[in-house]
């Protein structure tokens, strides 16, 4: 089961849906020891290279979280980009886990991106270790010990756990005022003056793109920079392409059944689903119900194997997605958010329709607190079917 590997407690459904920080004070990183971010790292993967033993040099793994989204994919190729064009090593890009939604599947296959599998890499046959879009502390993040962590990108707050010391990582660029990492790493094959081939503009781009939506949330300077620089050089028929995938036929099974039960408190459009096949569903329909004239925010969940995992959107005039899902759990799992966005998970006792159904009546209730519903003999009301 893809999400039952995870740590319960840890980082919440996609990876847009964990915390950034939303005030943008600067797009500059930290300074690295007097020097600029692309000097530092490249000292870094030269000093790497020569502590390496002979046969093992020039090598170097590229690893990013979990189920990784276009920022992380795009991230990958970007360091990919550098590091070969630019310095002259050697990339091999892994992944763990599957990719379920549909533009990224898209992404993958138009780009034509080389992905190793993560199980199958045997990390004692590199120099090195380079992360993107995520930091080892995540619960959705798996790092080798067996061979040295010297680089890594990411805009995420990292998690504040008093007990786990962060990981020493020579190179450790956090911005976390950045809209997408792939903008992170733009900058550097931009200070580094390395030519960006057309596959990795791409794969840059469709980062960006979707990590920012467009640059309409959580963008900066850098992000806008990046997004019009490697729109230029991106194929965009490809582009155009992975932004409307062939849907699987999965998807309309889920829609329909997620229209059938919706229901619309006032402002509120709750979308309690049950169980389905595809965990990408529930951000999905998040997104397409909060589309609905007269709708300010939804809150949607599904059943995924013994999780259950829930999404948050709140239209711009509405306000915060993270505090109301706070609300919402009460406690009850893990989450996570930034703006307009916020993603869940609560670990089930096991996958029972039973055990489902107390979870989303337990939801239910809760979310129709918030918005201050008045019980009806003590049950809270039915609220409107939205195909009536
Ligand atoms: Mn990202």
């Amino acid at each position: 089961m893809e999400f039952s590997t995870r740590q319960a407690d840890q980082v919440p459904t996609t990876p847009a849906e964990q915390p950034h920080q939303d005030s943008r004070p600067s797009d500059k990183a930290e300074p690295f020891a007097g020097l600029v971010p692309h000097e530092h790292l490249h000292r870094t993967v030269l000093a790497a290279n020569e502590r390496a033993p002979e046969e093992l040099r020039g090598q170097f793994l590229v690893l990013t979280h979990r189920g990784p989204d276009p920022d992380a994919l795009g991230a990958c190729e970007g360091i990919r980009c550098l590091l070969t064009t630019g310095y002259g090593m050697q990339v091999t890009v892994a992944t763990l886990g599957q990719i379920h939604r549909a533009e990224n599947l898209a992404m993958v296959r138009h780009l034509e991106l080389e992905l190793e599998d993560f199980e199958g890499i045997d990390a004692k046959q590199y120099a090195g270790v380079l992360l993107v879009d995520t930091q080892p502390e995540f619960g959705h993040t798996v790092v080798p010990e067996d061979c040295e962590l010297i680089a890594l990108f990411d805009h995420h707050v990292p998690p504040n756990d008093p007990d786990q010391e962060p990981r020493q990582v020579e190179h450790r660029d956090v911005r976390l005022n950045q809209g997408a990492t792939c903008s992170i790493v733009y900058e550097y094959l931009r200070e580094a003056k390395v030519p960006i081939d057309t596959k990795t503009a791409g794969a840059l781009f469709c980062g960006i793109r979707y990590d920012t939506a467009d640059l309409s949330r959580n963008s900066g300077d850098l992000d806008e920079e990046a997004y019009h620089a490697t729109f230029h050089l991106a194929n965009r028929e490809l582009i155009a392409e992975i932004n409307n995938p062939p849907l699987p036929r999965h998807y309309y099974v889920e829609l329909a059944g997620a229209l059938t039960i919706a229901r619309q408190h006032g402002p509120l459009v709750l979308a309690l689903m049950g169980k389905v096949d595809n965990p990408e569903s529930v951000a999905e329909m998040a997104d397409f119900f909060l589309r609905m004239k007269g709708c300010s925010w939804v809150l949607a969940g599904a059943a995924f194997g013994d999780d259950y995992i829930l999404s948050l959107r709140t239209d711009y005039a509405f306000g915060k997605a993270y505090p109301l899902m706070s609300r919402v759990l009460d406690g009850a799992g893990s989450f996570g958010g930034h703006g307009h966005i916020a993603g869940g998970r609560i670990k089930l006792d096991d996958d029972k329709e039973s055990t489902i159904r107390s979870a989303e009546r337990m939801l239910r209730a809760s979310a129709l607190e918030v918005i201050g519903a008045e019980l009806e003999d003590g049950i809270p009301p039915e609220g409107r079917l939205l195909t009536e």
